[in-house]
């Protein structure tokens, strides 16, 4: 079973990533996983903390010359933040004295919408500095990092995971994207907003101008799109055997995505179903079943259909905003101004990156239950013992 956990606070030490259930045998190329971390450092709207970390990973654990060896990967991501850190979040114990308690940096007036009230009710702290340290989407770098592994296994096969910008605010793209299209802005690393059209970008960037300038936040919508998932993935025949359920969990676990959706998914429910559902067509020359469209998003019955599995995260603004909410304050309880700390105003380009290293989790996930293998080569040999089937079928 492909699994993976991490730890790690936004400004602690590191991040670390355990993820186990690789085949063995599997490249691993590490310059490709940094490319992808690097990735998701980017676009415009990040706060300055960007330019003090420089995510590489360091493989602790499950990787030897260049491999997979079968055993459970360990991997660690180092806060380059954590030296302004130290003194507010040590490991020991800290003593009474003047001055200690302003260096912890407590954060007592909660941010609405952010984790720091329930967080802090729940593990009972008068204080959301423990919460907001581990809700951080800073803990999304190590999820990249998982997902790239994933992503390795199933470039293997011939599978590629990309993803696009398709809304910043109130600026959506108004056409489809091609696959071409999605992979140049992917290759592109100086787009700021991921987004394959110029014109609709500008507009995009200049929504995130205007929110920087009045101390506000932007949310949007990413699009995540896997090319080359064979039919058969999943299965319709238990709740959560199903992928398309899978996906929107994994999904729906970024931090600020309130919503995910499965090709057109949201059209389609205010549509007839014969607007909606894709015809069946057979390719006689490579023996293969198609659809003439794709606005069930390559799922079907909870099953992949050999169509691109398009997936949709709809981000929320950040909940850290310079003008800030009002709020009660956790001690005082009197209604206060919500704490302003360093931020990003907006983060959809890289949630679409870290929407990808989820997709692709979980592709890889459901690619390995149902080819298996201890070694690379014999989920090959399953996976090829498969096409014969289709092909035959
Ligand atoms: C985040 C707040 C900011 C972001 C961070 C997520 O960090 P800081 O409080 O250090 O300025 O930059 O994201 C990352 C560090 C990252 O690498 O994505 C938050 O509160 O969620």
């Amino acid at each position: 079973m492909l699994r993976f956990a991490t730890a790690g606070e936004s400004h602690g030490q590191a991040l670390v990533a355990w993820l186990s259930g690789l085949p063995a045998g599997l490249p691993v190329d590490l310059e490709f996983i940094n490319r992808e971390l690097h990735r998701r450092q980017l676009g415009f709207g990040r706060g300055g903390r960007q330019r003090i970390e420089k995510d590489q990973v360091d493989i602790l654990a499950g990787v030897r010359h260049g491999q997979t060896i079968g055993a459970p990967i360990a991997i660690r991501l180092e806060n380059r933040d954590w030296k302004n850190w130290e003194k507010a979040l040590p490991v020991a114990a800290v003593e009474d004295s003047e001055g200690a308690e302003d260096a912890q940096r407590h954060l007592t007036a909660p941010r609405p919408g952010h984790a720091d009230l329930p967080g802090a009710q729940k593990y009972n702290f008068h204080d959301a500095r423990y919460i907001l340290e581990r809700a951080s989407a800073r803990e999304t770098a190590a999820r990249v990092a998982a997902g790239s592994l994933g992503k390795l296994l199933l470039r293997e096969f011939g599978v590629q995971v990309l993803s696009h910008t398709i809304a910043v605010g109130h600026v959506k793209l108004a056409r489809a994207a091609s696959w071409d299209e999605i992979q140049a802005v992917c290759a592109n690393l100086e787009s700021p907003l991921r987004c394959v059209d110029a014109t609709t970008e500008a507009a995009m960037k200049a929504e995130v101008d205007g929110v920087l300038r009045a101390g506000d936040s932007v949310g949007g919508i990413f699009e995540v799109v896997a090319r080359g998932i064979p039919p058969g993935l999943g299965s319709h025949a238990q709740w959560d055997e199903k992928l398309d359920a899978r996906l929107a969990r994994a999904v729906m676990s970024i931090q600020a995505v309130k919503a995910v959706e499965i090709g057109t998914g949201v059209a389609n429910s205010g549509s007839f179903g014969s607007e909606v559902q894709d015809e069946i067509v057979y390719d006689a020359a490579r023996k293969e079943f198609g659809r003439s469209s794709n606005r069930a998003g390559g799922l079907e019955g909870g099953i992949t259909n050999g169509q691109d599995i398009v997936v949709r995260g709809y981000l929320k603004p950040i909940s850290t905003l310079r003008r800030a909410l009002q709020t009660a304050d956790m001690k005082t309880k009197e209604v206060v101004k919500a704490a302003y700390e360093r931020s990003d105003v907006c983060v959809v380009p890289a949630g679409g990156v870290v929407g990808e290293a989820m997709v692709a989790f979980e592709l890889a996930g459901a690619f390995l239950e149902k080819f298996g293998g201890d070694s690379l080569g014999e989920t090959r040999r399953n996976f090829e013992g498969y096409q014969k089937q289709l092909a035959d079928f």
